[in-house]
């Protein structure tokens, strides 16, 4: 290349750069020390490898409910996931339990515990329509428009805020220092199931709402210990499909979406297609903007395929750079519905032995390979 060639070229490259520089820090410039550095030791594992996480992991599993030190992932591997997921539906409503039943008490106690051994909190919020009292899974056209400014249910949507930012504020180690937390709220937004999600919430509505939350969290009620998910389904098939109700590089931190494995014959294969492309497309996306892609939730519901983990899983994780994976909650019999659902294995579940295969492959980490302070130092 000659010299005049290369000077154009440099100075595009510099142009290119400086309007789209990848972030290096957390969306919120006010983001406590410890958040900003579990945004940075998120990006850096990604290189070598995935945590797992798992929703609910400290407060019950198959066949038990509240036994300290227990989780069904340690029950089979003798540790503990890397990720712990957690729930605040009917927070908002002022309730002393989740919709799930668990204690935000008891919750707050086990993010304290997980936090203190090293491990990563991510929470989500299957909050009830605030217009029409129902559950998140009531889609009524208008809800967010009456949440948002000028909506007559505005107001008492701050309300709701403000319990969630409390119980933020409220988590804290040790020190003193308040806890990161990986917020991932109105997930799912690409399916049409949920009062947020795309049947009945319009693209600029969703960002708005989204928008709205992060500048009162974090604005108003100075609440500066999380990172923002953004998270859909499995619907999209590009960058820009993905992207399409992107709330904006200014608030948001990962990159996530869910992908279940279904009951059908061959879901395992459209499982796999499927995982890969949403992988292929969100790490993408997070690599050009400095951003961190996870998978939100997944798992294939009571795990029939006693191989799954190292068969269909981890094939098509492996090569992919992302941060982590959380696998849903091991409810057991739901009595209500009269459904049984758990993702990961317990003992003497028929795909235990593989799940210990795959707990001990050299790129997935547990507790034991992020213990602290590996993710807050
Ligand atoms: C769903 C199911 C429900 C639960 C909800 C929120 O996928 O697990 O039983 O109420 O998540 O945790």
């Amino acid at each position: 290349m000659n010299k005049i060639l290369s000077v154009i070229v440099l100075s595009l490259a510099l142009q290119v750069s400086a309007q789209d520089k990848p972030a290096d820090k957390p969306a919120d410039k006010l983001a406590t020390k410890q958040t900003v550095r579990l945004f940075n030791n998120l990006k850096k594992l990604v290189t070598n490898g995935y945590m797992v996480g798992h929703q609910d992991a400290l407060a019950y599993g198959v066949n038990w409910k509240y036994q300290p030190g227990r989780s069904d992932i340690k029950d089979v591997t003798g540790d503990y996931p890397a990720v712990y997921g957690w729930e605040l539906g009917h927070l908002e409503n002022g309730a002393d339990r989740n919709l799930d039943s668990v204690p935000f008490g008891k919750m707050k106690q086990y993010i304290r515990q997980a936090y203190a051994r090293g491990g990563v909190i991510t929470i989500s919020w299957h909050g009830d329509n605030p217009m029409t009292g129902e559950s998140a899974w009531h889609p009524a056209r208008g809800t967010v428009e009456s949440i948002l400014e000028g909506g007559d249910k505005h107001t008492a949507f701050i309300k709701q805020l403000d319990k969630v930012a409390d119980f933020f504020l409220s988590l804290r180690g040790t020190s003193g220092e308040l806890i990161p937390v990986i917020f991932r709220p109105y997930h799912e937004h690409t399916g049409g199931w949920f009062w947020w999600g795309n049947a009945t919430t319009s693209d600029g509505s969703y960002i708005k709402l989204f928008r709205l939350t992060v500048d009162y969290l974090k604005n108003k009620r100075k609440v500066h210990n999380l990172l923002y998910a953004y998270n859909t389904g499995t619907e999209f098939t590009s960058a820009e499909t993905y992207l399409q109700r992107y709330p904006g590089d200014d608030v948001i931190d990962l990159l996530t979406f869910d992908c279940y494995q279904g009951t059908k014959p061959g879901s395992d294969s459209i499982y796999r297609r499927q995982m890969d492309q949403a992988l292929t497309i969100v790490e993408a996306v997070a690599l050009q903007k400095g951003k961190i892609a996870a998978v939100g939730e997944t798992g294939s519901n009571q795990v029939p395929d006693g191989k799954w983990w190292t068969e269909t899983l981890a094939p098509v994780l492996a090569g992919h750079r992302f941060s982590y994976v959380l696998f849903w909650r091991n409810a057991g019999l739901k009595r209500k519905e009269n459904q049984v659902e758990y993702f990961v294995p317990f003992k003497g579940q028929v795909s235990e032995a593989d799940f210990l295969k795959f707990y001990k492959l050299p790129n997935t980490f547990f507790q034991k390979d992020v213990s602290y302070p590996r993710m807050y130092k």
